[in-house]
C-alpha cells in the first residue's frame, strides 16, 4: 500500500532523423509531450495498474531546442492524487548531443556535463475508479480547502499487513526557509555572504521578497568568525525586524566544538523559533556533538525562552530521539522536523532516504528538507513535490549552478519558489507560516 505521491519514472531515448520537423533538424515540441505521455502512462501503470488517460496540461514550457541526434531524458513525478485524478510534473533534459562543428566528423558527439532542461510541464491524468487495480491509501486532495493538519483515516485492513505509510498529508501551503549565513561558509568561499546585522537584515528582506517566510539565523563577529553571542543576535534580530516580518529562527547548533552554554546564547533574545539538533553526527571531518543530556538541556532552555523548536535530524535515529523528547514532555505539539541531508558523515541525499524519513513522521507534524551542496536543488524540488517544506540558502549551498556562485540566498529562494508554483504549491507569507507551525502571531513589530 502506498500513497503514490513522489512516485517517479524516467525514460531516456534518442531523437532520430524522423523526429526532426523544422529547419536545422529541429524536433517539434509535440515530441516532448508525446514523451511525457509515455512517462505518465508508466507512472499510472505503476500506481494504478492501468494506463489511464491524459486529461489536460496546465502548463507547458519549451526551454531549449531539441535536434535530431539528441539524447533526451524525460522524468515525471506524481505531485497530487485525487480519487481519479493524478497530477504530475514533467521535465525533459538533453544529456548528450551531436557536436555539429566545422572541421569535426558528422558523427562527433558530446555527453553534457550538466544536462540542459528542454521542456517542463504539469498535467493531469485520470484513472476511473473501476479501472484502479492496486490498493492505495488515498490522500486528501491538495485543495485550498483541505485542512492543513488533517489526519488521514485509518487504512482499511489488508490480508497482508501493510508497510508503515506516510500519515501526514501533503500540504499545499509551502514554507520556504532561508539559511542566509551559517557557521561554516566564509567570505573566502563566497563574497556574497552577509555578516553585519545590516547585511543580514538586507539579505533576509531580499529572501522574503523572493518567497521565504522563515530566516534561519547565525551571526558572526566583525572579523567573520561564527558566534552565539546574545548581543550580536539581538542586533541582528532588531535589524531584521526593522525590515521584514519573517519568522526568525535562531541556531542553537552554532559551530562545531561550542559548548551548551555558548550555543544557548541566542535564546536570551527569546526568538520565535530555535533549532534543536537531535543527535550527534560526523560533520565532514569533525564531530557535531549533541549528546542526549545536551539535547535535553537545550530543549529545556528553548522551552523556557518560549521558542518553538525546529527538530534538526541528520540521521533516522534522530527522529526517535525527538519523539522521546516529546514523551518526556520537553517538547510539545505541533512538531516540526528538518531533515538535513547530504552532509559528509550524515544521512544521504536520496529519494528513498527521504521517503523513509517522511514515513516516520507522526500525524499532525510538519517536515522540511535542508540538503547541502549540489543536493540542495534536487532535494528541495523532491521535498516540494512530496508535500514537505524546504530550506535553501548559502549556509547549505553557495552555488546557483555548477561553478556559478549565487549572489546571496535570495536567488536560491526565488528558484525554489518558482519550482513550487510550477507544481501547484502555494508559497506562504510569514503570517501563514506562523499558523502552520503553531507559532503565536508576532507581537514584536520593530526592534
Ligand atoms: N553549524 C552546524 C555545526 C543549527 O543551526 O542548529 C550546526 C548547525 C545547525 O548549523
Ligand atoms: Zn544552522
Amino acid at each position: 500500500m502506498t500513497t503514490g505521491i513522489g512516485l517517479t519514472v524516467t525514460l531516456r531515448l534518442r531523437m532520430g532523423a524522423h523526429d526532426a520537423h523544422y529547419a536545422g533538424e529541429l524536433v517539434d515540441g509535440a515530441r516532448m509531450l508525446a514523451l511525457f505521455g509515455d512517462v505518465a502512462t508508466e507512472l499510472l501503470v505503476r500506481l494504478d495498474g492501468d494506463e489511464g488517460l491524459f486529461r489536460a496540461y496546465e502548463r507547458v514550457e519549451f526551454l531549449a531546442p531539441v535536434r535530431a541526434g539528441d539524447f533526451i531524458e524525460a522524468t515525471g513525478i506524481i505531485t497530487r492524487i485525487g480519487n481519479t485524478s493524478r497530477t504530475m510534473a514533467f521535465e525533459a533534459r538533453k544529456v548528450a548531443q551531436n557536436v555539429r562543428a566545422a572541421g569535426l566528423a558528422d558523427s562527433a558527439g558530446d555527453a553534457l556535463a550538466e544536462p540542459i532542461v528542454v521542456c517542463r510541464a504539469v498535467g493531469t491524468c485520470v484513472v476511473p475508479l473501476e479501472q484502479q487495480r492496486k490498493p492505495r491509501l488515498v490522500l486528501p486532495a491538495l485543495s485550498a480547502a483541505a485542512p492543513e493538519h488533517a489526519i488521514l483515516p485509518e487504512p482499511r485492513p489488508l490480508i497482508t499487513p501493510p508497510p508503515r505509510v506516510v500519515v501526514t498529508p501533503p500540504s499545499r501551503a509551502l514554507i520556504l526557509t532561508a539559511a542566509i549565513v551559517g557557521a561554516e561558509v566564509t567570505r573566502e568561499d563566497t563574497p556574497h555572504l552577509p555578516i553585519t546585522a545590516e547585511e543580514l537584515a538586507d539579505e533576509a528582506a531580499r529572501c522574503r521578497e523572493a518567497g521565504a517566510s522563515v530566516v534561519h539565523l547565525h551571526v558572526r563577529t566583525a572579523d567573520g568568525k561564527p558566534s552565539q553571542s546574545s548581543e550580536l543576535f539581538q542586533a541582528a534580530i532588531d535589524a531584521i525586524r526593522r525590515k521584514t516580518d519573517m519568522v526568525i529562527q535562531t541556531s542553537t547548533g552554532g559551530a562545531v566544538g561550542m559548548g551548551v552554554a555558548e550555543r544557548a546564547g541566542p535564546l536570551a533574545c527569546r526568538p520565535e523559533m530555535a533549532t534543536l539538533n537531535c543527535g550527534t553526527i560526523n560533520f565532514g571531518d569533525e564531530v557535531f556533538e549533541n549528546t542526549r543530556p545536551l539535547i535535553r538541556d537545550l530543549a529545556r532552555r528553548i522551552r523556557e525562552s518560549g521558542s518553538m523548536p525546529e527538530l534538526e535530524c541528520y540521521e533516522v535515529g534522530h527522529i526517535d530521539e525527538a519523539l522521546a523528547l516529546k514523551k518526556e514532555g520537553l517538547i510539545g505539539d505541533p512538531l516540526h522536523f528538518q531533515f538535513v541531508l547530504g552532509i559528509a558523515g550524515g544521512i544521504g541525499a536520496r529519494r528513498e532516504v527521504l521517503e523513509f524519513l517522511v514515513s516516520q513522521v507522526p500525524g499532525g507534524a510538519t517536515w522540511a528538507v535542508a540538503a547541502v551542496g549540489r543536493h540542495q536543488r534536487p532535494m528541495t524540488e523532491l521535498a516540494i513535490t512530496m508535500g514537505g517544506h524546504a530550506r535553501v540558502g548559502l549556509e547549505d549551498n553557495i552555488y546557483l549552478e555548477k561553478g556559478v556562485l549565487s549572489k546571496g540566498s535570495a536567488p536560491l529562494v526565488a528558484r525554489a519558489a518558482a519550482f513550487a508554483e510550477s507544481v501547484g504549491r502555494e508559497v506562504v507569507d510569514p503570517a501563514r507560516a506562523r499558523k502552520l507551525l503553531g507559532i503565536e502571531p508576532m507581537k514584536i513589530t520593530s526592534g
